[in-house]
């Protein structure tokens, strides 16, 4: 491990293999967490790896990192790395995260955790070695860290909501209606394992099962293709932008994901997953109704959670809109004061918080790499089930 800081705490390196929209949003949580949460570690941004040795150069300047490199594996050896942080698409998910747990870095990967059960369960598998030696690992399902959704979860933990009944998640997107929009590597199987449904179900999925506290023990799915064959990528242009070439190749993933689901406790559900639907840019909705309350969260407008006391006299009782601004609120003491409101990359800064206070503490983060094995047999159960026209499929759970 590096040296000490002047504070006496320890200081970590970190590596962050990838730069693209998702490096960039981590990037940008690195930068910032030790400025405004008091944690027990310190993270130097030491260095950030990209296959294109310009273009990786470029993304460490841009984005605030010591040093760039081109070869994963030899930065994960180095001495002054103790963090690493895979920010890749999910084809390379296991292979980086497993190399570096068996060197004995401490990993953060974004989601979903592999592109299939088989590599998630090798994952689950080398960070259950690494933890013997205190090695640690967690799964980047960020939006569990909107103050809003980690307030849903208290309340729901305090048994404000009881007995949990229904669920309703949606997660809409509309940045690839176009049919000329290519063939980036979210829409092909190899590189992303699945389309709308491991982008962006898989937060959904993630999200409901963690506000809930109950697994998803069944689905009954359907998914679609839209588009079948897209222009070739031409080039990348930064967050989810492309430009396509005049060749066209096949769309191998999901356009779209919905399915029905039980949860193991007694709870039931509806998902629906889509990058088509137009007019919803970042729509993610999370309803949840218990026997004592209800609550509704909405992405698009993040500091608020919807909430209905049910034990409340009927003539006063109905949905309240909370402000989660106060110092009260989960993360909110650390950043503005009362009522000034936050946005999405802050939901980054606080996972980055997470896992440098699990780190630095020697506690197992959440969500663990057993939890995002978890979330990839649910898309699996989904694929399933849906390629045998909606049969009934259990999860595992
Ligand atoms: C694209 O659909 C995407 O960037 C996802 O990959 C992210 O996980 C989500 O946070 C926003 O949308």
């Amino acid at each position: 491990m590096a040296a000490g800081t002047g504070a006496g705490r320890r200081s970590l390196g970190v590596a962050m293999i990838g730069y693209a929209f998702m490096g960039e949003a981590h990037s940008q949580a690195w930068r910032t967490v030790g400025r405004v949460f008091d944690l027990p570690v310190d993270a130097r941004m030491q260095v950030v790896v990209g296959r294109d040795a310009d273009k990786v150069a470029a993304a460490a300047d841009r984005l605030g990192w010591a040093e760039s490199a081109t070869d994963w594996r030899e930065v994960i050896a180095r001495d002054d790395i103790d963090i690493v942080d895979v920010c890749t698409p999910g084809d390379s998910h296991a292979e980086i995260a497993i190399a570096a747990l068996e060197a004995g870095k401490h990993v953060l990967c974004e989601k979903p955790l592999a592109n299939t059960v088989y590599e998630a369960t090798q994952m689950v598998d080398a960070a259950a070695h690494a933890a013997e030696h205190g090695v640690l690992a967690m799964v980047a399902f960020n939006y569990r860290r909107v103050p809003a959704v980690t307030l849903a979860r208290q309340l729901v933990e305090e048994g404000r909501l009881g007995e949990i009944r229904h669920v309703r998640a949606t997660y809409l997107q509309d940045w690839i209606t176009d049919p000329e929009f290519p063939l980036v590597w979210r829409l092909q199987k190899d590189k992303a394992g699945s389309g709308a449904l491991g982008d962006i179900g898989a937060h959904i999925v993630d999200m409901a099962q963690y506000v809930t506290g109950q697994r998803i023990s069944g689905v009954s799915a359907l998914t679609e293709t839209f588009i079948k064959e897209r222009p070739l990528l031409a080039s990348l242009e930064g967050g989810l932008g492309a430009t396509g070439s005049s060749e066209r190749g096949p769309v191998t993933v999901d356009d779209a994901a919905l399915f029905l689901a039980r949860f193991s406790g007694g709870a039931i559900g509806t998902f629906e997953a889509t990058r088509f639907a137009a007019g919803h840019k970042n729509g993610l909705r999370l309803e949840i109704e218990g026997s004592k309350g209800s609550i509704a969260f909405d992405m698009e407008s993040l500091n608020e959670l919807q909430f209905h006391d049910h034990t409340e006299p009927a003539v006063s009782a109905g949905f309240r809109r909370l402000l989660v601004t106060e110092p009260e609120h989960p993360y909110m003491a650390a950043w503005w004061p009362p009522g000034h409101i936050i946005g999405y990359e802050h939901s980054f800064t606080h996972e980055v918080r997470d896992f440098l206070e699990a780190v630095g503490t020697g506690q197992q983060p959440t969500p663990s790499f057993a939890d995002g094995l978890q979330v990839q047999r649910v898309l699996d159960a989904v694929e399933t089930s849906a390629a045998a026209e909606s049969r009934w499929t259990p999860t595992g759970d």
